[in-house]
Protein backbone atom coordinates (compact mmCIF):
# COMPACT_ATOMS: atom_id res chain seq x y z
CA UNK A 1 0.00 0.00 0.00
CA UNK A 2 1.40 3.12 -0.94
CA UNK A 3 0.17 6.74 0.22
CA UNK A 4 -2.66 9.21 -0.88
CA UNK A 5 -1.97 9.25 -5.00
CA UNK A 6 -0.43 12.53 -6.57
CA UNK A 7 -0.94 13.62 -10.37
CA UNK A 8 1.62 12.83 -12.05
CA UNK A 9 3.55 10.51 -10.03
CA UNK A 10 3.18 6.64 -9.65
CA UNK A 11 -0.09 5.18 -8.29
CA UNK A 12 2.23 2.91 -6.94
CA UNK A 13 5.97 1.48 -6.44
CA UNK A 14 5.98 -2.00 -5.40
CA UNK A 15 4.70 -3.57 -8.78
CA UNK A 16 5.27 -2.34 -11.88
CA UNK A 17 1.97 -1.31 -13.54
CA UNK A 18 0.51 0.18 -16.77
CA UNK A 19 -2.27 -0.11 -19.21
CA UNK A 20 -4.70 1.32 -16.65
CA UNK A 21 -7.73 1.17 -17.13
CA UNK A 22 -10.24 2.93 -15.03
CA UNK A 23 -13.67 2.84 -13.24
CA UNK A 24 -16.25 4.09 -10.70
CA UNK A 25 -17.55 1.40 -8.95
CA UNK A 26 -19.31 1.39 -5.64
CA UNK A 27 -18.46 5.39 -5.30
CA UNK A 28 -14.71 4.76 -6.04
CA UNK A 29 -12.15 4.45 -8.46
CA UNK A 30 -11.13 1.05 -9.14
CA UNK A 31 -8.09 0.82 -11.71
CA UNK A 32 -7.35 -2.28 -13.64
CA UNK A 33 -3.97 -2.89 -14.68
CA UNK A 34 -1.43 -4.95 -16.33
CA UNK A 35 1.15 -6.09 -14.17
CA UNK A 36 4.32 -5.27 -15.54
CA UNK A 37 7.24 -8.26 -14.72
CA UNK A 38 11.16 -7.19 -14.01
CA UNK A 39 12.99 -9.64 -16.62
CA UNK A 40 15.82 -9.76 -19.09
CA UNK A 41 14.14 -12.03 -21.54
CA UNK A 42 13.37 -10.76 -25.25
CA UNK A 43 13.06 -7.28 -26.20
CA UNK A 44 10.96 -6.76 -29.67
CA UNK A 45 8.88 -5.24 -31.95
CA UNK A 46 6.57 -8.40 -31.24
CA UNK A 47 5.94 -7.24 -28.10
CA UNK A 48 8.02 -10.47 -26.05
CA UNK A 49 9.09 -8.45 -23.74
CA UNK A 50 5.65 -7.77 -22.10
CA UNK A 51 5.21 -11.17 -20.32
CA UNK A 52 2.82 -10.54 -17.57
CA UNK A 53 1.52 -13.17 -15.96
CA UNK A 54 -1.41 -11.86 -13.44
CA UNK A 55 -3.31 -9.02 -12.60
CA UNK A 56 -3.91 -6.82 -9.45
CA UNK A 57 -6.68 -4.34 -8.96
CA UNK A 58 -5.73 -1.18 -7.36
CA UNK A 59 -8.49 1.22 -6.23
CA UNK A 60 -8.65 5.26 -4.44
CA UNK A 61 -11.18 5.65 -1.99
CA UNK A 62 -10.34 9.34 -2.33
CA UNK A 63 -7.42 11.33 -3.51
CA UNK A 64 -6.88 11.67 -0.34
CA UNK A 65 -7.09 8.34 0.86
CA UNK A 66 -3.88 5.59 -0.01
CA UNK A 67 -4.11 3.64 -2.77
CA UNK A 68 -5.30 0.14 -2.32
CA UNK A 69 -3.39 -3.04 -3.94
CA UNK A 70 -6.20 -5.41 -3.91
CA UNK A 71 -3.50 -8.53 -4.67
CA UNK A 72 -3.69 -10.89 -7.12
CA UNK A 73 -7.11 -11.49 -8.63
CA UNK A 74 -6.22 -13.95 -11.84
CA UNK A 75 -3.38 -15.82 -12.78
CA UNK A 76 -2.46 -16.85 -16.22
CA UNK A 77 -2.16 -20.84 -14.62
CA UNK A 78 -6.01 -20.56 -13.83
CA UNK A 79 -6.78 -19.67 -17.54
CA UNK A 80 -7.05 -22.98 -19.28
CA UNK A 81 -7.21 -21.54 -23.18
CA UNK A 82 -4.00 -19.18 -22.39
CA UNK A 83 -0.48 -19.66 -22.75
CA UNK A 84 1.21 -16.23 -21.95
CA UNK A 85 1.53 -12.45 -22.04
CA UNK A 86 -1.97 -11.25 -19.91
CA UNK A 87 -1.93 -7.61 -21.52
CA UNK A 88 -4.50 -4.45 -21.23
CA UNK A 89 -7.48 -5.73 -19.20
CA UNK A 90 -10.74 -3.64 -18.61
CA UNK A 91 -13.56 -4.32 -16.64
CA UNK A 92 -17.41 -3.23 -16.65
CA UNK A 93 -20.25 -4.10 -14.07
CA UNK A 94 -23.87 -5.40 -15.27
CA UNK A 95 -26.26 -7.75 -14.18
CA UNK A 96 -24.69 -7.49 -10.37
CA UNK A 97 -21.78 -8.76 -11.60
CA UNK A 98 -17.99 -7.67 -12.73
CA UNK A 99 -16.50 -8.89 -15.81
CA UNK A 100 -12.75 -8.78 -16.18
CA UNK A 101 -12.07 -8.41 -20.25
CA UNK A 102 -8.64 -9.35 -20.79
CA UNK A 103 -5.92 -10.61 -24.06
CA UNK A 104 -3.50 -13.51 -23.79
CA UNK A 105 -1.83 -15.47 -26.68
CA UNK A 106 -3.69 -19.05 -27.09
CA UNK A 107 -2.03 -22.22 -27.59
CA UNK A 108 -1.10 -21.58 -30.88
CA UNK A 109 0.59 -18.41 -30.48
CA UNK A 110 -2.68 -16.11 -31.29
CA UNK A 111 -3.99 -13.48 -29.26
CA UNK A 112 -7.55 -13.74 -27.95
CA UNK A 113 -9.82 -12.31 -25.54
CA UNK A 114 -11.42 -13.79 -22.73
CA UNK A 115 -13.47 -12.34 -19.55
CA UNK A 116 -13.38 -13.75 -16.28
CA UNK A 117 -16.03 -13.31 -13.70
CA UNK A 118 -16.47 -11.47 -9.59
CA UNK A 119 -19.57 -10.39 -7.76
CA UNK A 120 -17.03 -8.28 -6.43
CA UNK A 121 -15.54 -5.15 -8.47
CA UNK A 122 -11.97 -5.79 -6.43
CA UNK A 123 -12.02 -9.41 -7.35
CA UNK A 124 -11.18 -12.55 -6.82
CA UNK A 125 -12.31 -13.20 -10.66
CA UNK A 126 -13.15 -16.59 -12.38
CA UNK A 127 -12.21 -17.41 -15.55
CA UNK A 128 -14.50 -18.30 -18.50
CA UNK A 129 -13.51 -22.05 -19.81
CA UNK A 130 -13.01 -20.54 -23.65
CA UNK A 131 -12.05 -17.29 -25.03
CA UNK A 132 -14.83 -14.91 -26.64
CA UNK A 133 -15.63 -16.75 -29.73
CA UNK A 134 -14.27 -15.15 -32.78
CA UNK A 135 -12.13 -12.29 -30.87
CA UNK A 136 -8.79 -12.11 -31.76
CA UNK A 137 -5.85 -9.37 -31.32
CA UNK A 138 -5.59 -7.12 -27.97
CA UNK A 139 -6.54 -4.53 -25.82
CA UNK A 140 -9.93 -4.84 -24.89
CA UNK A 141 -12.15 -1.46 -23.81
CA UNK A 142 -15.73 -2.30 -22.36
CA UNK A 143 -18.29 0.72 -22.71
CA UNK A 144 -21.71 0.33 -21.02
CA UNK A 145 -23.58 2.97 -22.89
CA UNK A 146 -26.60 4.77 -20.68
CA UNK A 147 -29.10 2.52 -22.72
CA UNK A 148 -27.38 -0.60 -20.84
CA UNK A 149 -26.01 -1.49 -24.36
CA UNK A 150 -22.14 -2.66 -24.34
CA UNK A 151 -20.07 -2.83 -26.67
CA UNK A 152 -16.76 -4.21 -26.56
CA UNK A 153 -13.35 -2.23 -28.21
CA UNK A 154 -10.26 -4.26 -29.44
CA UNK A 155 -7.22 -4.08 -31.77
CA UNK A 156 -3.75 -3.32 -31.74
CA UNK A 157 -0.67 -3.49 -34.60
CA UNK A 158 2.51 -5.29 -34.48
CA UNK A 159 2.63 -7.78 -31.54
CA UNK A 160 -1.31 -7.03 -31.10
CA UNK A 161 -1.57 -9.06 -34.71
CA UNK A 162 -4.78 -6.68 -36.00
CA UNK A 163 -2.79 -6.43 -39.28
CA UNK A 164 -3.27 -10.44 -39.62
CA UNK A 165 -7.21 -10.60 -39.33
CA UNK A 166 -7.73 -8.14 -42.32
CA UNK A 167 -9.70 -10.93 -43.93
CA UNK A 168 -11.32 -12.15 -41.21
CA UNK A 169 -8.94 -14.99 -40.59
CA UNK A 170 -5.62 -15.23 -39.03
CA UNK A 171 -2.91 -14.92 -41.61
CA UNK A 172 0.20 -15.21 -39.85
CA UNK A 173 2.30 -13.52 -42.86
CA UNK A 174 -0.06 -10.82 -43.85
CA UNK A 175 1.01 -6.96 -43.63
CA UNK A 176 -0.70 -4.00 -42.44
CA UNK A 177 -1.68 -1.64 -45.38
CA UNK A 178 0.36 0.73 -47.68
CA UNK A 179 1.06 4.01 -45.96
CA UNK A 180 -1.21 5.59 -48.65
CA UNK A 181 -4.24 2.88 -48.20
CA UNK A 182 -6.96 3.36 -45.13
CA UNK A 183 -5.12 2.63 -42.21
CA UNK A 184 -6.51 0.04 -39.68
CA UNK A 185 -9.22 0.57 -37.40
CA UNK A 186 -10.28 -0.97 -34.19
CA UNK A 187 -12.76 -3.54 -33.82
CA UNK A 188 -15.98 -3.33 -32.29
CA UNK A 189 -18.89 -5.19 -31.45
CA UNK A 190 -21.79 -5.03 -29.09
CA UNK A 191 -21.71 -7.46 -26.50
CA UNK A 192 -24.64 -10.39 -25.52
CA UNK A 193 -26.58 -9.11 -22.50
CA UNK A 194 -24.46 -11.80 -20.34
CA UNK A 195 -21.13 -9.89 -21.28
CA UNK A 196 -19.44 -13.39 -22.62
CA UNK A 197 -20.15 -13.44 -26.36
CA UNK A 198 -20.13 -11.15 -29.22
CA UNK A 199 -24.08 -10.23 -30.24
CA UNK A 200 -24.31 -9.66 -34.23
CA UNK A 201 -21.23 -9.23 -36.84
CA UNK A 202 -17.93 -7.47 -35.55
CA UNK A 203 -16.92 -4.15 -37.47
CA UNK A 204 -14.24 -2.27 -38.10
CA UNK A 205 -14.41 1.42 -37.12
CA UNK A 206 -13.64 4.36 -39.50
CA UNK A 207 -11.35 7.28 -38.57
CA UNK A 208 -11.72 10.09 -40.53
CA UNK A 209 -10.17 13.51 -41.00
CA UNK A 210 -11.40 17.03 -40.90
CA UNK A 211 -12.83 16.42 -44.78
CA UNK A 212 -13.93 12.90 -43.97
CA UNK A 213 -11.22 10.98 -45.52
CA UNK A 214 -10.34 7.69 -43.98
CA UNK A 215 -7.03 8.25 -41.78
CA UNK A 216 -3.78 6.57 -43.62
CA UNK A 217 -1.67 4.21 -42.75
CA UNK A 218 1.02 6.66 -43.52
CA UNK A 219 -0.30 9.16 -41.03
CA UNK A 220 1.48 8.23 -37.96
CA UNK A 221 0.35 10.97 -36.02
CA UNK A 222 -3.62 10.15 -36.65
CA UNK A 223 -3.62 6.77 -37.16
CA UNK A 224 -5.51 4.04 -34.66
CA UNK A 225 -2.56 2.01 -33.52
CA UNK A 226 -3.95 0.23 -30.25
CA UNK A 227 -4.89 1.12 -26.96
CA UNK A 228 -9.14 2.27 -27.71
CA UNK A 229 -11.03 3.52 -24.79
CA UNK A 230 -14.69 5.31 -25.43
CA UNK A 231 -16.27 7.35 -22.94
CA UNK A 232 -18.94 9.45 -23.29
CA UNK A 233 -19.15 13.73 -22.89
CA UNK A 234 -22.25 15.98 -23.75
CA UNK A 235 -23.87 13.05 -26.06
CA UNK A 236 -20.31 12.71 -27.78
CA UNK A 237 -18.68 9.28 -28.07
CA UNK A 238 -15.00 10.06 -27.71
CA UNK A 239 -13.05 7.28 -29.04
CA UNK A 240 -9.62 7.80 -27.77
CA UNK A 241 -6.51 5.71 -28.82
CA UNK A 242 -2.24 5.48 -28.45
CA UNK A 243 -0.69 6.15 -32.17
CA UNK A 244 1.98 3.88 -31.43
CA UNK A 245 4.92 4.39 -33.13
CA UNK A 246 4.60 8.48 -32.33
CA UNK A 247 3.86 7.58 -28.92
CA UNK A 248 0.98 10.12 -28.52
CA UNK A 249 -2.90 9.26 -27.34
CA UNK A 250 -5.08 11.31 -29.46
CA UNK A 251 -9.05 11.12 -29.63
CA UNK A 252 -11.70 11.32 -32.25
CA UNK A 253 -15.35 11.60 -32.23
CA UNK A 254 -18.66 11.03 -33.38
CA UNK A 255 -22.65 10.77 -32.38
CA UNK A 256 -22.72 6.75 -32.97
CA UNK A 257 -20.67 4.55 -30.90
CA UNK A 258 -20.00 2.33 -33.52
CA UNK A 259 -18.60 5.33 -35.82
CA UNK A 260 -17.45 6.55 -37.96
CA UNK A 261 -15.14 8.75 -35.80
CA UNK A 262 -13.77 12.13 -36.72
CA UNK A 263 -10.38 12.89 -35.62
CA UNK A 264 -10.01 15.94 -32.94
CA UNK A 265 -6.51 16.03 -31.63
CA UNK A 266 -3.99 15.00 -29.26
CA UNK A 267 -4.44 14.43 -25.88
CA UNK A 268 -1.02 13.34 -24.19
CA UNK A 269 2.39 14.21 -25.42
CA UNK A 270 4.77 11.61 -25.82
CA UNK A 271 5.75 10.26 -22.07
CA UNK A 272 9.12 8.20 -20.84
CA UNK A 273 9.25 4.86 -22.30
CA UNK A 274 7.56 3.47 -25.77
CA UNK A 275 4.38 2.66 -25.44
CA UNK A 276 1.52 5.12 -24.38
CA UNK A 277 -2.01 3.23 -22.53
CA UNK A 278 -4.82 5.23 -21.03
CA UNK A 279 -8.23 5.96 -19.71
CA UNK A 280 -10.41 8.68 -19.12
CA UNK A 281 -13.03 8.33 -16.17
CA UNK A 282 -15.34 10.94 -14.80
CA UNK A 283 -14.99 11.13 -10.33
CA UNK A 284 -17.38 13.39 -9.07
CA UNK A 285 -17.56 16.69 -10.57
CA UNK A 286 -13.96 16.42 -12.54
CA UNK A 287 -12.63 14.15 -15.77
CA UNK A 288 -9.50 11.77 -14.73
CA UNK A 289 -6.88 10.76 -17.18
CA UNK A 290 -5.36 7.65 -16.31
CA UNK A 291 -2.07 6.80 -18.12
CA UNK A 292 1.69 5.08 -17.60
CA UNK A 293 5.33 6.17 -18.55
CA UNK A 294 8.31 3.81 -17.80
CA UNK A 295 9.96 6.53 -15.03
CA UNK A 296 10.04 4.33 -11.90
CA UNK A 297 12.23 2.24 -14.18
CA UNK A 298 13.75 5.21 -15.82
CA UNK A 299 12.85 4.29 -18.94
CA UNK A 300 12.77 0.17 -19.18
CA UNK A 301 10.04 -0.14 -21.95
CA UNK A 302 8.35 -3.37 -19.88
CA UNK A 303 8.39 -1.85 -16.12
CA UNK A 304 6.03 0.60 -16.93
CA UNK A 305 4.02 2.67 -13.78
CA UNK A 306 0.03 3.69 -13.79
CA UNK A 307 -0.49 7.57 -13.50
CA UNK A 308 -3.14 10.14 -13.62
CA UNK A 309 -3.69 13.62 -14.15
CA UNK A 310 -6.62 15.75 -14.24
CA UNK A 311 -8.40 16.19 -17.92
CA UNK A 312 -10.16 19.65 -19.02
CA UNK A 313 -12.30 20.19 -21.78
CA UNK A 314 -12.97 23.19 -23.85
CA UNK A 315 -16.36 24.86 -24.07
CA UNK A 316 -16.77 23.17 -27.77
CA UNK A 317 -16.25 19.69 -26.30
CA UNK A 318 -12.25 19.70 -27.36
CA UNK A 319 -9.82 18.28 -24.88
CA UNK A 320 -7.11 20.34 -23.34
CA UNK A 321 -3.55 18.73 -24.45
CA UNK A 322 -1.55 17.52 -21.58
CA UNK A 323 2.09 17.39 -21.32
CA UNK A 324 2.53 15.50 -17.98
CA UNK A 325 6.45 16.64 -17.78
CA UNK A 326 5.29 20.31 -18.02
CA UNK A 327 4.68 21.06 -13.86
CA UNK A 328 7.87 19.37 -13.38
CA UNK A 329 11.37 21.39 -13.63
O1 LIG B 1 1.06 -3.98 -22.00
C1 LIG B 1 1.22 -4.69 -23.21
C2 LIG B 1 0.82 -3.84 -24.38
O2 LIG B 1 1.60 -2.66 -24.40
C3 LIG B 1 -0.59 -3.33 -24.33
O3 LIG B 1 -1.54 -4.31 -24.64
C4 LIG B 1 -0.48 -2.22 -25.28
O4 LIG B 1 -1.57 -1.35 -25.29
C5 LIG B 1 0.80 -1.57 -24.83
O5 LIG B 1 0.60 -0.72 -23.73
Amino acid sequence: MSNAPVPNQPLVTHLFTADPSAHVFEGKIYIYPSHDLDHDGPDNDNGDQYAMEDYHVLSIDSFDAAVVDHGEVLHLKDVRWASKQLWAPDAAYKNNMYYLFFPARDHEGIFRIGVATSTTPAGTFTPEPDYIAGSFSIDPAVFVDEDDKSYIYFGGLWGGQLEKWQNGVFEPGAEGPNAGEAALGPRVALLSEDMLSFQGELQEISILDENGSPILAGDEDRRYFEGPWVHKYNGWYYLSYSTGTTHKLVYAVSRNPMGPYTFKGTILTPVIGWTTHHSIVQFEDKWYLFYHDSSLSEGVNHKRCVKFTELHYNDDGTIQIIDPYAMES
